[in-house]
């Protein structure tokens, strides 16, 4: 027997006693491989006259044919004893009950983001954008904040580490009023703009938290002031909470980008451990307003001897929380399932 019949026998031979598909394989990479027999073997080609490469050539190529014909039937025969072991270990339970199904429901914020900005889109305002990572000077520097002024503190926050540039430092803005100035150097007078952001300050507790948003305000004309800032606030919150004689608060305040100043409070009570809002002894804030300073309309390149600027920022939060009776503020960002099916909405209400 020559060595070719005797590699042919042996590759018969391993092929046979494959008992399962990653035998197969084994012996497929043993013979035709890279560095398999069949390479091993072409090797002493090139100790031969061209008459033997001839003779041997045809040889080994009709047992390359053979061989790989047998691995096929084998894999093919080893392919269906396989899939019959599934089919007989394996079954399909056609009366197990379907896994429940959870749909997906509207976040209390992101309806109220809509509602509110249904609201002030119908007075002609439009929508402005800003940054969440804020300049040092728009934050606080053109809202007449100066360096070292003491309400900066009021507004402590998360400083970026990236190098100062000509604004100063990057900061996570304390609150959407930078927007405004943004809104006035990109347009002219007059202006309806809103705002709705993510803003950052080191706060914690039930009504309070470290990540809230807020609903920004600006209005700039020749002839807008605090009577029209007034009755616009008290005619927005009626609309958005739906009641005509909606109680409003309005506390003196101060804030250095707005002069006078004003905090506006609803009332509310706690019922079954829930907010209830237009009744009760309680106040809630739900943000601040005034008439822009005019340091703050130059700083939007806004000629302050002709325009006058009214503008409030809410706490969008504040706003759900007593419009869908949310008892405590983390709960709009603990992602909890429970807290999710009791105050989300379905997307067809
Ligand atoms: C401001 O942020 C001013 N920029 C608002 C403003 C805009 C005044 C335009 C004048 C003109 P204040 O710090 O009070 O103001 O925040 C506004 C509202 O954001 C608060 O009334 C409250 O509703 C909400 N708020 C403030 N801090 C938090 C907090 N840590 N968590 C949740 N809501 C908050």
């Amino acid at each position: 027997m020559s060595d070719l019949d005797r590699f042919f026998a042996t590759c018969l031979f391993e092929i046979d006693n494959c008992s399962d598909l990653s035998s197969i394989d084994a012996v497929r990479m043993a013979i035709f491989g890279k560095n398999g027999k069949i390479t091993e073997i072409m090797k002493s080609l090139k100790n031969m006259t061209p008459r033997e490469k001839r003779e041997f050539g045809e040889k080994i190529n009709n047992i390359k044919e053979k061989v790989r014909a047998r691995l096929q039937e084998k894999t093919r025969t080893l392919e269906l004893d396989d899939m019959e072991k599934k089919l007989s270990s394996e079954f399909v339970d056609v009366f197990m009950p379907a896994r429940p199904y959870s749909p997906g429901l509207v976040h209390p914020l992101s309806k109220t983001e809509e509602e509110i900005s249904g609201v002030l889109a119908s007075y002609g305002f439009r929508f402005a954008d800003g940054p969440e990572i804020e300049s040092e000077y728009m934050n606080f520097t053109a809202l007449n904040m100066p360096d070292h002024h003491p309400a900066r503190t009021m507004h402590d926050t998360f400083y970026m580490k990236i190098p100062a540039d000509k604004d100063g430092c990057k900061l996570l803005r304390t609150h959407t009023s930078p927007v405004q100035v943004r809104a006035m150097l990109q347009h002219k007078p007059p202006l309806r703009f809103f705002s709705i952001g993510r803003v950052f300050r080191n706060d914690y507790d039930a009504t309070h938290t470290p990540m809230f948003s807020q609903i920004e305000g600006l209005m700039v004309d020749i002839d807008v002031g605090f009577a029209h800032l007034k009755w616009f606030m008290s005619d927005i919150l009626k609309q958005f909470f739906a009641i005509p004689n909606l109680a409003l608060r309005f506390r003196t305040s101060f804030f250095p980008f707005t002069e006078p100043s004003v905090e506006v409070d609803i009332n509310y009570e706690i019922k079954n451990g829930k907010v209830v809002f237009g009744t009760g002894d309680k106040w809630m804030e739900i943000g601040g307003a005034g008439v822009v300073h005019p340091t703050v309309l130059e700083h939007g390149n806004v000629d302050a001897a002709k325009y006058q600027g009214i503008a409030f920022g809410f706490g969008l939060e504040r706003l759900a929380t007593l419009k869908y009776g949310v008892p405590d503020l983390r709960g709009y960002f603990e992602s909890d399932d429970r807290w999710r099916k009791s105050f989300g909405f379905s997307f067809f209400a």
